[in-house]
């Protein structure tokens, strides 16, 4: 849920890196606070300790202005380990739209599979819908030679069609486009929906 800051002229929105564990989340979230050195941000909150989650915010300066107002993004990630599903449900709410990072091994399609159901069951618990919710879909580790085929992934995980592409988040191949993608699309859904 956007909120509204009128001092600051300020809309603020929440993004949340989604997906099963060792996908990539965390490390999209680092290529981008990098990529975005001093515009305006916040610094980046990790808590190695205990269940790794990791946010930042900052104000993207491609993005032109909504009403008047400044965009800053909040950037979540949340932890993928099974284990975690509560931490998951609280790094949820509130959410504006959501970056599913998706890994390309090819053991791995049972755990995105299992991990974009849960997202679906925490959003239905907010009486968020998955049609509905500004999402894209990366298809991660697309640099692995034996990584699985985009096809077919895209066909377990994406049977709504919703926007995806592929990256490789370790060199930040399409994780800036994902963002400026994801961006646009949850003000768009502002726009239309306020
Ligand atoms: N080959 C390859 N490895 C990647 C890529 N992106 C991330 N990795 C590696 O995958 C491992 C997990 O990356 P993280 O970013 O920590 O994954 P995560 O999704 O945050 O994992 P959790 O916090 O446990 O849910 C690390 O060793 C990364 O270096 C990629 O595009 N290609
Ligand atoms: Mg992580």
């Amino acid at each position: 849920m956007s909120f509204i800051n009128y001092q600051n002229k300020e809309i603020n929105f929440k993004i949340v890196y989604y997906g099963p564990a060792q996908s990539g989340k965390t490390t999209c979230l680092e290529y981008l606070f990098e990529k975005t050195k001093g515009k305006s941000k916040s610094k980046m909150i990790q808590q190695e300790s205990n269940e790794r989650t990791l946010f930042f915010d900052f104000m993207p300066l491609f993005l032109s202005d909504v009403d008047g107002f400044k965009t800053r993004f909040h950037l979540y990630t949340v932890p993928g380990q099974v284990l975690y599903e509560d931490s998951r449900k609280l790094i949820l709410k509130g959410v504006d739209g959501i970056v599913f990072v998706a890994d390309s091994s090819v053991d791995q399609m049972e755990a995105n599979l299992r991990s974009m159901e849960s997202l679906q069951t925490n959003l239905t618990e907010q009486g968020i819908s998955l049609e509905k919710v500004p999402l894209l879909i990366q298809y991660n580790k697309r640099d692995l030679p034996l990584g699985a085929n985009l096809e077919a992934m895209r066909k377990l995980l994406n049977p709504l069609k919703k926007p995806d592409s592929e990256t490789v988040a370790l060199k930040g191949v399409g994780v800036f486009e994902g963002f400026s993608r994801i961006a646009k699309d949850v003000i768009r859904d502002y726009a239309e929906n306020t």
